[in-house]
């Protein structure tokens, strides 16, 4: 089995490549960008992987359903009501669903498996807690944003001075996860952002102590080209965790839980001659990581199963 910890609206691209070229694949998705909105419970990254696997989902925004209409929104607004965050009309149906189902007393990792099945997903997709903790922007004002309002109700303009993820410490993991990491041959952290998407997972307690214990296994595929994020706002959330936004911050910030990273053949040459001296238990690979193209993803995927499967 091949585990992928997921998060954002990049991860999906690899989970897309890897459920492509090899069948066994379970998905550790975050849910600390989770959040309540009109009283529907919203789980962004569950869907972009249910969507993404289920070929349905809008590619060119990286969220919600192509070809979704947004009647529901725009009446909203109408009236005067809040509608920063934009909630298409097909997938209103995920969200009331979701919420009919655990206002019934149904945990998230059943409810997601619920549409897992329903989209015929030959994949575990497993929430990384069942218990609703969520990273939260703390302004130079001293406010709690949640991230969702941060980065799309004010779009991410607000001076930040840390990061934190409310409630983890009372989370627990969600039960199947410590097998499945045990039988998985390898664990991959996607190209996600490392505070946002990865760093709610492996911060939770005992998902870290596990996946301590199992670094010999676990590879990550770096979310920056040339110190520069991919996509999306790693930099301004590393600066805001006191991590030098660059390769070397990134290394420096997954040292402790990985012995393999993969990173652009564009920063070899950086990584060889100034970085890796740093890192002896690190092994560095160098592939095209940029997955622009379904045939980019399956490449990498391929890149991954043929050099680092059996580690
Ligand atoms: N991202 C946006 O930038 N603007 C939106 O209005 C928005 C709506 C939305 C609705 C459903 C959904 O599943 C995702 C949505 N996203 C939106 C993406 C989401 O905020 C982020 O991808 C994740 O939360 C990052 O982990």
């Amino acid at each position: 089995m091949i585990t992928i910890l997921a998060g954002g609206t990049g991860s999906i691209k690899l989970v897309r490549g890897l459920y492509k070229e090899y069948k066994d694949i379970t998905v550790i998705s975050n849910v600390a960008d989770n959040f309540w909105f009109y009283g529907l419970y919203i789980c962004p990254d569950i869907d972009t992987i249910i969507y993404g696997l289920g070929n349905i989902l809008d590619k060119k925004k990286g969220w919600g359903i192509k070809g979704d209409s947004f009647n529901f929104l725009k009446h909203i607004k109408e009236i005067g009501e809040e509608s920063w965050f934009g909630l298409g009309d097909k997938d209103l149906t995920t969200h009331i669903v979701r919420t009919k189902m655990l206002k019934e007393g149904q945990k998230l990792s059943e409810i997601t498996e619920y549409f897992t099945k329903k989209y015929n997903l030959p994949v575990r997709i497993i929430p990384a807690s069942n218990d609703h903790y969520e990273t939260r922007i703390i302004t130079k004002s001293n406010k709690e944003l949640h991230l969702q309002e941060f980065w799309i109700k004010y779009k991410g303009s607000v001076p930040i001075s840390d990061i934190i993820y409310h409630n983890i410490g009372k989370s627990q993991i969600t039960q199947s996860i410590n097998e499945i990491l045990h039988n998985s041959k390898i664990i991959i952290f996607a190209p996600g952002n490392p505070i946002t998407s990865i760093g709610p997972i492996i911060n939770l307690a005992s998902f870290n102590k596990i996946i301590k214990l199992l670094k010999k296994k676990v590879v990550v595929i770096s979310p920056l080209i040339s110190n520069k994020a991919i996509s999306g706002p790693s930099e301004i959330y590393m600066k805001a965790k006191n991590i030098e936004p660059t390769i070397k911050g990134l290394i420096d910030f997954y040292s402790e839980f990985t012995t393999n990273m993969i990173f652009s053949k564009k920063d070899k040459k950086e990584i060889q001659e100034k970085i890796c001296k740093n890192y002896p238990n690190i092994n560095f690979h160098f592939t095209n990581i940029l997955m622009d193209t379904p045939s980019k993803e399956k490449r990498l995927a391929k890149y991954i199963i043929s050099n680092l499967l059996d580690l």
